[in-house]
């Protein structure tokens, strides 16, 4: 059977191979270690399947009997930003586990800012018992930019709690509960009716930075919290950090949500540590889970040996 390497920086390569060798027992499963170094004896050429989170690009050019690369997470700009990546099939992860673990992610922070989470941790920390007022989630309008498989997941689950939802995208849509907007023309109405933004954009040359002043300054300002509130779980090179920085501190965002920054780790001289009514958590909106997701991989290799079409290939023209 043809090797399988699972090469990932900054997570651990074995629980990865670990289940993969049980999905397919059949299988060799090499591994790198926790930098994306492959020290095994198996010549790197004999591999057919990668299995990659941010993985070296030398270790690519090394790849030469590659046959398709699984991206480890739903996002794919760690793949393709790599200089000399093969001409072979990328396939990313859609995955139920992965879906719920974002939603999770985003009514934990809808709520949190609706229901004056950021207030309520002040008052805390100057032991003061004091209410303060909060909307009906039906008064106030969550708009996804993003309205892929985990913008569209996450937008039901808001709306079972009542809030209404609208959404934004490359092209048009129609998606049902919600209205949709698309392109360059569908922003400025988009963001004029939204009181929380939620960002689940991939990172394109086209998103590069879209989350910057200007389009803070587009958000809708007469909304029941006070301004708007952003929340970013894409990617950081979405966002401008300092304009998000800066905009906390004016009041232009009367919060904010950011799970990834232009820069991970977060440096420790960014404006952002120190920002007020801000929540950060370090690029955990959804963890990619090594027992769930190798199922799904083990089955689309499975199924590729037989012949069968590969699921949730990657444009790599469009870049997602
Ligand atoms: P999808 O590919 O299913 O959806 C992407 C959405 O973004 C689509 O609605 C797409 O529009 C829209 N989009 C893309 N480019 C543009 C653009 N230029 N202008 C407007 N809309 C655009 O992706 P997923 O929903 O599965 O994932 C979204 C992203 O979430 C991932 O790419 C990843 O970066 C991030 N992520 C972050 C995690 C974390 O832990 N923080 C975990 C998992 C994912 P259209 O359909 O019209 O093309
Ligand atoms: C992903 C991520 O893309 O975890 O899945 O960021």
């Amino acid at each position: 059977m043809m090797p399988i390497l699972v090469a990932v920086q900054g997570w651990d390569p074995a629980s990865w191979a670990r289940r993969l060798k049980e999905q397919l027992p059949g299988h060799t499963v090499l591994q790198t270690d926790e930098e994306g170094v492959y020290r095994g004896d198996r010549d790197p050429a004999d591999v057919a399947y990668l299995l990659a989170w941010k993985p070296p690009a030398d270790l690519l050019s090394r790849l030469s009997g590659l046959k398709v690369i699984f991206s480890l997470g739903a996002g794919v700009d760690h793949i393709l930003e790599l200089d000399a990546l093969p001409d072979v099939p990328i396939v990313r992860i859609v995955d139920p586990d992965l879906t719920a673990r974002m939603s999770e992610y985003v009514v934990w922070q809808v709520l949190h800012h609706h229901r004056q989470g950021p207030g309520y941790a002040r008052l805390q920390a100057e032991r003061r018992w004091q209410e303060l007022r909060h909307p009906a989630a039906c008064d106030m309008t969550v708009g996804m930019m993003g309205i892929g498989e985990l913008g569209r997941d996450a937008a039901a689950r808001l709306r079972t709690i009542g809030y209404r939802t609208i959404g934004w995208g490359r092209t048009e849509k129609q998606v049902e509960g919600m209205d949709c907007f698309h392109g360059a023309a569908g922003l400025a109405p988009f963001l004029g009716q939204t009181d929380i933004l939620v960002a689940l954009l991939p990172l394109t040359p086209e998103t590069r930075g879209i989350l910057n002043a200007d389009l803070i300054s587009g958000l809708k300002t007469d909304g029941p919290l006070g301004g708007p509130v952003l929340i970013n779980a894409g990617r950081g090179g979405s966002q401008v950090d300092g304009d998000i920085a800066a905009a906390l501190s004016s009041g232009a965002l009367a919060g904010a949500s950011l799970d990834v920054f232009e820069t991970e780790p977060l440096p420790a001289d960014s404006p952002l540590w120190s920002a007020p009514n801000l929540v950060m958590t370090p690029h955990v909106a959804a963890v990619s889970s090594p027992r769930a997701l190798s199922v799904q991989i083990a089955e689309q290799i499975r199924a590729f040996e037989q012949g069968a079409p590969l699921i949730n290939l990657v444009d790599r023209d469009r870049g997602y």
